[in-house]
Parts: C-alpha cells; structure tokens; sequence
C-alpha cells in the first residue's frame, strides 16, 4: 500500500511514540511533523478537532486520531510486513484488553506518581505496584508463551504499548525516587520490558533519558505547584 503517510507527534509523547514504533515496524515511509503543544499547527487542529491531541496519522490526506486506532488502522491497510495484531480474534481480543489495562490502569497510576509526593505519593506507588501484580500475572495466565514478545518475534500493538509506557522506568524511577519494576516480583513484565527496551528499533525511537529526566521533573514541579496554590 503506497500513499502519502504524515505523523504529526511531539517527541516526548508516549502516544505519538508507539505510532511511531508502529511504522518502523512495518517498514512505512512517513514524514513527520514535531508539533509544538503550546501552539499547535493549523492542520492538527484541522485534522483532529475534537481532541486537538497528537498523534494524528495522515494518510493520503485522510487523518486517523488516537494512538490505538492508528495503529490498528496501519495493520490493517499495510498488510505486508510483520502483523501488529494477531490473526486470531480472541488473541486480537487479548491484545486490545491489556492494551486498554496498561493505557487506563496502569499508566494512570503511574501518573499518579509523578503528580504527588509524600503520602500521596506512596498511596500512589502502591498503587502501581497493585497493577503491576495484576499485569504480570495476568499476562504470564494470558500467554503460555510470555515475555518478551507477546505478538511472536518482532514488537506488536501490545509491545509497542509496553515499550511506550515502561521502557523509561529506570530514569523514572530515578527523578521519582520509586521502585516501579523489581524482576524479583514481576519478572514476566520485567524481562519483556527489558527485551523491548533492548532492540535497536527502541533506542532509535524512544527519546534520549536526560531529556525524559528534565520532562519528568518539569511535568512534577507544574502538578506540585498548582496542587500547592
Ligand atoms: N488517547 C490519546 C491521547 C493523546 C494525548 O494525550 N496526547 C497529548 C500529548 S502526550 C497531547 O497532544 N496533548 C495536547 C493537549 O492536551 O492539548 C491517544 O491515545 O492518542
């Protein structure tokens, strides 16, 4: 399938990132366009005027919004290379069911951790970890298989959503000052995480640490002080 592919992303966007991963998987050529959150362009805005939010894929001029629909929508149309999703509908169901675990569960309680500190951010860290417990044995019942692919050999949806989410944790860890992946607790999540994290697709994708490192604490000092007025 030809055509032209545009991304519009943002480079410390997790979301844009598994879109990203997504293409360079299946070996797509797309231009990108690094979108400035604080004065977004005129075609994001066209392209995704309900939630004004990157990524947004264009293709052949048809935008396509939300990271888990872009990338289900490029395995669908670019049929040739490794599949994204798996073929059988129940494993697609899996897929699409942790995906949504790691993205609204997960994550959220991550986020949490960035936004508190003190108690609350203790409340939150184990919070974490209560999901983290849950992923891993939900995905060691899930897959026979386990870690560290979940899709077979090359990153599927699912990976790509691990990879976005958890592939930083140690420089997370470290401005946070919390322990999220301990290999003695999980260490299904936490093999397929660091397999993931490994591939040169990743390293060439994901954004540099210390640029994670000033986000991170940028993103913490904002929540802090508008907690604190
Ligand atoms: N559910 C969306 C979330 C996308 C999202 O939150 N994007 C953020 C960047 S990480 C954004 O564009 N924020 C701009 C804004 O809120 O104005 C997805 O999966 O793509």
């Amino acid at each position: 399938m030809a055509g032209r592919v545009v991304l519009h992303g943002m480079w410390a966007s997790l979301y844009s990132k598994r879109v990203e991963l997504a293409l360079k998987v299946k070996g797509i050529e797309y231009e990108y366009v690094e979108e400035d959150l604080t004065n977004k362009t005129e075609e994001l805005l066209r392209y995704n005027p309900v939630h004004n939010k990157v990524p947004v894929l264009v293709h052949d001029g048809k935008p396509i919004a939300e990271s888990l629909v872009i990338i289900e929508y490029i395995d669908e149309t670019w049929k040739e290379g490794p599949r994204l999703l798996p073929q059988d509908p129940y494993e697609r169901a899996k897929v699409r069911f942790w995906a949504g675990f790691l993205q609204q569960q997960l994550f959220e309680a991550m986020f949490a951790v960035i936004k508190t500190e003190g108690e609350a951010q203790e409340r939150a860290g184990k919070e974490v970890h209560e999901k983290l417990k849950v992923l891993e044995e939900g995905i060691k019942g899930s897959y026979s298989g386990g870690s560290p692919f979940i899709n077979g050999n090359s990153m599927g949806l699912l990976d790509t959503v691990v990879c976005s989410i958890l592939g930083a944790h140690k420089i997370q860890e470290e401005v946070l000052g919390v322990k999220f992946l301990d290999p003695e607790k999980y260490p299904t999540v936490t093999s397929w995480v660091t397999a993931l994290a490994e591939l040169p697709l990743a390293k060439e994708t994901m954004p540099p640490p210390e640029k994670v490192a000033g986000l991170l604490q940028f993103l913490r000092s904002k929540a802090l002080e508008s907690a604190a007025a």
